[in-house]
């Protein structure tokens, strides 16, 4: 059915864009001159295309989205949002032709309850097995469950997803030698280019629609989490020769001199180098580009950047002066300017909606030796705030958000709340759909908010989870709620000077003024902690807080 997408024309006079709307319109104008006959006939067709099609003009003016995901950057990394260790020229000239959002968040602190709640529109607590997925992890998201590429392919959308998944493939677990399945084709992208897990797990290999791609079948990879071999070499039994060395986990396969989490054999045709990661979704995402150029589209491009190892291009290290973790901030803007780059070339600067935003908060030593503690300096990746990646302190979610569509998005900065979460019910409106009501449990439509549009309200309310182990943090308006159900999370790692839990397991502290969680006021502001407590109890018993529709 060639016409469940309607492509779009541009004339080269007005500019304006054309659907196959006026080609039917052409059809049936000649058709009246041959008689009443072929005019119904037509017009039947015409009816049973527009049962099938979207109005084509709708169509027509859908502008396409990419949603730009880095990993583990956080709040203070950017020259846009404060950093003077390293300059982010690509993306602060996103900031400035967009809005700049300074409470923008992700929806957890770590990256795949993050991802599972961007692509489902469901916070990730409410479903089990969305911690951080391990190398043989299932797939997460089922089949059948209401996603953001489901609902504007349903629109519409062609859709991809390029970069790391992390979100499991496979049902009860991935067969790395045949097909990939479930994987992110069976819930709404049409296309996928992946890194499986996240690099500093196995397998080291692209994963290209269903299958690992360049795999030889006389080869074949093996993924476990058991040593295969006695003789298998690992980070612990041939530490001398790693490149770069591990500081915790991050011991057993060795491959391009990394040993990784987990251990895999075969596969050598299909392996990548980490240097080369960045390049390959930059070529990948600007080929997809080109190809759909003329429909509307969905691109999720989710970097590996600033993920340990943190190994960028030879032609980007040593850049700044914070050593790899700032030569991954320059590889990740070099991308963005890249993909603006791209739809420049192409006249879609105005037809689509730039998303820029991060899966968690950041961190410095997250398993690897690369200096990222010894050349931190007086740079402050979370920005003022406190904590980072695995906590639900403001460091571990608030991170830098941009939005831009050139000539739609007047430049702005906005104090707005806006999550991750909330795409799918916002890009849904903008795409003319609706979430089905037993979908997208938690995704409100802030898309006013996302569009910079003078007195939109973003949320009155943002929840923030951890890896999944009961903390939570609830802001509502200044106020700011932190439950401690669970300790012994390696706060330490995030920055040099983390100061321990609070006691308590509930605090309350007022971002207004002390946006770095200092003082708890529970005590102070009794009703304010009682009001906010029965609030985050209710938001996780009611099982939703996207009101039913
Ligand atoms: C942790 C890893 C960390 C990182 C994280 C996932 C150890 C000790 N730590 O378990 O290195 O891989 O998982 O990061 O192994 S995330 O950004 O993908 O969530
Ligand atoms: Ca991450």
């Amino acid at each position: 059915m060639t016409h469940a997408f309607t492509p779009r024309k541009k004339t080269a006079q007005t500019g304006k864009l054309h659907t196959f709307h006026g080609r039917f319109s052409a059809a049936g104008r000649l058709a009246s001159l041959r008689g009443a006959a072929l005019l119904v006939s037509v017009s039947a067709c015409l009816s049973v295309l527009a049962a099938f099609a979207p109005p084509p003009a709708l169509a027509a003016d859908k502008p396409n989205i990419i949603v730009i995901l880095a990993d583990d950057l956080g709040y203070g990394d950017l020259s846009c949002y404060g950093a003077k260790a390293v300059q982010t020229p690509a993306i602060d000239q996103l900031a400035r032709e967009g809005v700049r959002f300074t409470s923008g968040y992700c929806s957890a602190s770590t990256c795949t309850p993050t991802r599972f709640s961007l692509l489902t529109g469901t916070y990730a607590f409410r479903q089990k097995g969305t911690g951080i997925a391990p190398p043989n992890g299932p797939a997460i998201i089922k089949p059948g469950v209401e996603t953001l590429p489901g609902i504007l392919k349903r629109a519409g959308y062609a859709t991809a997803v390029i970069g790391k998944w992390h979100l499991g493939l496979g049902d009860p677990a991935p067969d790395w030698n045949g097909e990939l399945k479930p994987g992110p084709l069976d819930i709404g992208f049409d296309h996928c280019f992946l890194l499986p897990t996240t690099n500093d797990r196995v397998p080291q290999v692209f994963v290209e629609g269903r299958r690992v791609k360049n795999l030889d079948p006389a080869d074949p990879l093996w993924v476990g989490d058991k040593k295969p071999s006695d003789d298998h070499p690992t980070g612990l039994t041939h530490r001398d020769t790693l490149k770069m060395d591990w500081s915790h986990g991050h011991n057993q396969t060795i491959h391009n001199g990394i040993s990784r989490i987990g251990f895999y054999t075969g596969g050598m045709k299909a392996r990548f180098r980490d240097e080369d990661l960045a390049d390959a979704w930059v070529n990948e995402s600007n080929r997809w580009i080109e190809a759909n150029k003329d429909r509307p589209f969905f691109l999720f491009f989710a970097s590996h950047d600033i993920h340990v190892p943190r190994v960028a291009h030879e032609r980007f290290q040593g850049k700044t002066t914070l050593g790899p973790r700032g030569d991954c901030i320059v590889q990740f803007d070099w991308c963005v300017g890249e993909l603006i780059k791209t739809l420049d070339r192409l006249k879609l600067a105005e037809k689509t909606l730039v998303v820029l935003c991060s899966d968690n908060g950041p961190v410095l030593d997250d398993g690897y030796k690369d200096d990222a503690v010894t050349k931190l300096g007086d740079h402050q990746p979370a920005g003022p705030f406190r904590g980072g990646k695995y906590s639900v302190w403001e460091g571990g979610t608030r991170t830098p958000f941009i939005t831009r569509w050139k000539g739609r998005i007047a430049p702005a900065v906005s104090d707005e709340i806006v999550c991750t979460v909330d795409f799918a019910s916002s890009f849904a409106a903008l795409a003319g759909e609706t979430p089905a009501a037993d979908g997208c449990l938690d995704s409100l439509n802030v898309l006013g908010a996302l569009l910079g549009k003078p007195g939109e309200k973003g949320r009155d309310h943002l929840l923030q989870q951890d890896n999944g182990s009961g903390n939570f943090g609830l802001r509502v308006g200044p106020w700011k709620l932190v439950r401690i159900e669970r300790r012994g999370k390696p706060e330490a790692r995030v920055s040099a000077t983390e100061r321990p839990l609070p006691q308590a397991k509930h605090t309350l502290y007022n971002l207004a003024d002390d946006p770095g969680e200092t003082t708890d006021l529970s005590a102070a502001q009794p009703e304010v902690l009682r009001r906010l407590t029965a609030q985050l109890d209710k938001l996780i018993s009611d099982g939703r807080s996207r009101p039913t529709p």
